[in-house]
């Protein structure tokens, strides 16, 4: 490409939370250390290419919007590039981006980046191309993976599923494809690999046999370990809770559901989840609740870092802008000890109208300043020790001999209806939840 893309916008420096100056961070400022790590490793961000440079803004009411030159249907496509042109196009764009926002990674789907005409050979010939290309990127600019998917919802092969589909020959096609991302992601250096399910649900139980498609989803999963063993992957492989959309019913509805699931094909040692902020709000859950339950249970993997809105019940995909909600989520990730391989990946878009090309620098920036706000809130919140310490409290009969022995099994069921009429009856306590809202209320307004 002869000139930069975003030629208006300079490289993004921390600029401090008394500057007015949009094109800055007010609040990250990726060397600032934070408890025993800094700001970037905490955070470990990541720029989806699907939201910020394969869309064209296109909704369901009306036409693409956007200003990307490569996609096609946005308001300024050129339809005399090649597909490979525009393909490279994108590509140079997309680093240019990566690079002056300051992110150290990115996330791909292979239809992101290649271009992809629905044959398989010449599909994995372009993906080829493609990611051999983004390697030179990435050792130019120092930008890494976080993680490579494979997309098996968009064509319509995959209207009835992927791994989930009635006919094999549509798990065959998909294995085939996930079979080349999981090398390209490797390939790449990529730390982790995501299988979304996209429509791997049904619509009616009229035409679908659930417990056929349950087996041939873990087929498949064990499919894509063993291959990650023998290539020697060490990357982690994720699952990404949904409870519906596209389809009307999502086996990986939430993290329990994949837990489940995960437990009874003997999977759960092998992968973990990335949670995503509005799939946790679609499934009737709080971030936090959904990230607390994979770390008690050993599954936290990565984020997908994005919101929902209160009025709409469908995945809108908002940049993150509640320092509170991510505050709530950003407490039980610390004290789950961090993401390890995972980043919080902002899959976000823009609002269709959003259509300047420095839109996605603002939308970036305040999606990073809210996390950054949230790492330092929640850091604060633990470090006081104020929360951790009342939460032990209300526990601390369990340390006791009672506690014990009820956990030890030395106390059987006709044992603790004996001891009850030789007892007085227990007295409740507070919860104290407003105090303790209040608690968090008082580290975010002071945390700096
Ligand atoms: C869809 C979604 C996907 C996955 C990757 O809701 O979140 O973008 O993150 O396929
Ligand atoms: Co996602």
């Amino acid at each position: 490409m002869n000139m930069p893309f975003f030629s208006d916008v300079d490289a993004i420096t921390y600029l401090g939370p008394d500057s007015d100056e949009a094109l800055g961070f007010r609040w990250y400022d990726a060397d600032r250390v934070v408890g025993d790590k800094t700001m970037a490793e905490h955070l470990r961000f990541a720029v989806c290419y699907w939201h910020s440079f394969a869309a064209n803004g296109l909704d369901i009411f009306g036409a693409g919007t956007l200003d990307r030159p490569w996609a096609e249907g946005s308001a300024t496509f050129d339809s005399s590039m090649s597909p490979m042109a525009a393909a490279e196009m994108k590509q140079d764009a997309a680093f240019e981006f990566f690079s002056k926002l300051g992110v150290p990674y990115y996330c791909f789907h292979d239809v992101d980046m290649a271009p992809f005409s629905g044959g398989y050979a010449a599909d994995a010939d372009a993906l080829k191309a493609m990611v051999d290309r983004a390697g030179s990127k990435m050792d130019e600019t120092g930008i890494k993976l976080l993680w490579g998917t494979a997309n098996l919802f968009s064509h319509p092969r995959f209207l009835a599923g992927a791994a989930t589909n009635p006919d094999p020959e549509m798990f065959a096609r998909a294995a085939a494809q996930v079979c080349d991302v999981l090398e390209a992601t490797h390939q790449l250096g990529g730390e982790n690999y995501v299988l979304w399910g996209g429509r791997e649900g049904y619509e009616t139980l009229l035409n679908t046999d659930m417990a056929k498609e349950s087996d041939q989803l873990a087929r498949f999963m064990h499919l894509v370990v063993e291959h990650k063993q023998r290539i020697g992957f060490t990357g982690t492989i994720l699952i990404e809770p949904k409870p519906f959309e596209p389809t009307k019913h999502q086996y990986d509805y939430d993290s329990a559901t994949c837990h489940a699931f995960l437990q009874k094909y003997d999977l759960a040692d092998e992968i973990k989840l990335n949670i995503e902020v509005n799939h946790a709000t679609l499934a009737g859950h709080d971030f936090n609740h959904e990230v607390a339950y994979a770390a008690a249970n050993g599954i936290l993997g990565s984020i997908d870092a994005n919101a929902g809105d209160d009025r709409l019940g469908w995945d809108v995909d908002r940049f993150p802008v509640s320092v509170e909600q991510m505050t709530l989520g950003m407490i039980e990730i610390l004290r789950a000890g961090g993401l390890g391989t995972g980043g919080l990946n902002f899959d976000a878009k823009l609002r269709r109208p959003s259509i300047a090309r420095d839109d996605l620098f603002h939308a970036h920036i305040g999606g990073m300043d809210t996390m950054a706000r949230a790492l330092l809130a929640a850091h604060s919140v633990l470090d006081s020790g104020e929360l951790d310490s009342l939460r032990t409290e209300r526990y601390a009969g369990w340390d006791g001999d009672l506690g014990q022995q009820i956990m030890n099994g030395s106390l059987d069921l006709a044992a603790l209806r004996e001891r009850a009429g030789s007892t007085a009856d227990p007295q409740p306590v507070s919860g104290r939840q407003e105090m303790l809202e209040n608690l968090v209320a008082r580290h975010i307004e002071r945390a700096s």
